[in-house]
């Protein structure tokens, strides 16, 4: 009979002799808010049945937005727990205190509860992303200052995909591993062990429509992933437009994600701290790179909560490509000047 590994008891191998188990039951906090809001997300295809977000359903409860929920099921399971000294959650401005009746932990939590909701309607996978940092100054009680930290000092991250099946992928720096929830146990089971972005990559992903906003660099690299240079690559396209699903198939299939800054800004659409820094650290651990075009995200220190960043994230050799497409165009504008 073939070995049946928990995700509890992955988590709890990978531990440290030394560690005293805070960072392994937060990952189990995770996984079992991944397990609640995969139950909820399963069913939103009765939400015509259930009654939408704002109205109350058929048993007369009051009905949340999805992301809502899955935000709210976070910090519940996660804020009285004493391994927390601060969240900072897509859906919420301001960084979510530990109230001061829990007592405070060593770690911060920064996450996007459900990425791509606009996708829930139409039945699309969407996910949950996560990143967990030491606090900085374990005196005080967390503060903004604990969650802005470069994407480097990252000490887990990882992602939940809620999809044909779910799947919890993360990494405590040592590779990259999946587990697929098994419905009938509502257990993870490692299904995917050190997960290795493959060579040479199938995939590039990119919403094209937005090609006029790009910059001259940008839409050069594009047209070459498209083809249109002798030395171009042989990839295909392929765009979810829901960042946890595009993620994890050019993980599995090797490629390159791109979300560009547009119109001459600085910043993309998605957010540094809670998606791109741990993608950037996960495709790391996979053997890829994860670039702003000019700097690897990892090193981006956050200046606030909310950044946004354009990233470029998947094999290296394609991403570092990118860079050069950049460089080149940056150095014939500076040339030109
Ligand atoms: P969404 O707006 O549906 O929440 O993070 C936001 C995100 O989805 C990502 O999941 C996705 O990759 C991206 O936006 C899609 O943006 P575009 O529609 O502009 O391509």
């Amino acid at each position: 009979m073939s070995t049946v590994t928990t995700i509890e008891r992955f988590i709890l191998d990978q531990q440290p002799e030394y560690a005293r188990g805070e960072l392994t039951n937060l990952l189990y906090d995770i996984a079992l808010a991944a397990k609640i809001i995969a139950h909820k997300t399963n069913r939103a295809g009765l939400i015509d049945i259930l009654g939408e977000a704002g109205q109350t359903n058929v048993q007369g409860e009051s009905q949340q937005k999805l992301d809502i929920y899955a935000h709210n099921i976070v910090r519940q399971l996660c804020d009285h727990t004493g391994r927390l000294c601060l969240m900072v959650s897509e859906e919420v401005e301001e960084a979510v205190p530990i109230p001061d009746k829990y007592s405070k932990g060593s770690y911060v939590l920064v996450f996007d509860p459900l990425d791509g909701s606009s996708n829930i309607d139409v039945n699309v996978s969407i996910g949950t992303i996560f990143g967990i940092y030491h606090c900085v100054d374990h005196e005080r009680r967390g503060r903004e200052e604990d969650a802005l930290q470069p994407a480097r000092d990252l000490v887990a991250a990882g992602y939940v995909l809620y999809g044909a099946s779910t799947m919890l992928v993360y990494s405590t720096g040592s590779g990259v591993h999946g587990f697929t929830l098994n419905p009938e146990y509502g257990e993870f089971l490692l299904s995917h062990p050190h997960l290795r972005l493959p060579e040479p990559p199938a995939y590039y992903s990119v919403n094209a429509s937005y090609y006029r906003r790009w910059s001259p660099g940008v839409q050069r690299f594009v047209d070459w992933l498209e083809g249109k240079e002798a030395d171009s690559p042989n990839v295909s396209a392929r765009y979810i437009g829901s960042l946890v699903a595009d993620f994890h198939r050019n993980l599995l299939r090797g490629g390159i994600f791109c979300y560009p800054a547009e119109g001459g800004r600085a910043g993309g659409k998605l957010r540094l701290l809670y998606e791109a820094g741990p993608l950037a650290y996960l495709i790391g651990q996979a053997g890829g790179y994860a670039s702003d075009g000019r700097r690897a995200i990892l090193d981006i220190v956050p200046t606030h909560l909310h950044q946004r960043v354009a990233l470029f994230m998947g094999n290296r050799s394609l991403v570092e490509r990118l860079e050069t497409f950049i460089r080149l165009e940056d150095e014939a504008g500076a040339a030109e000047a």
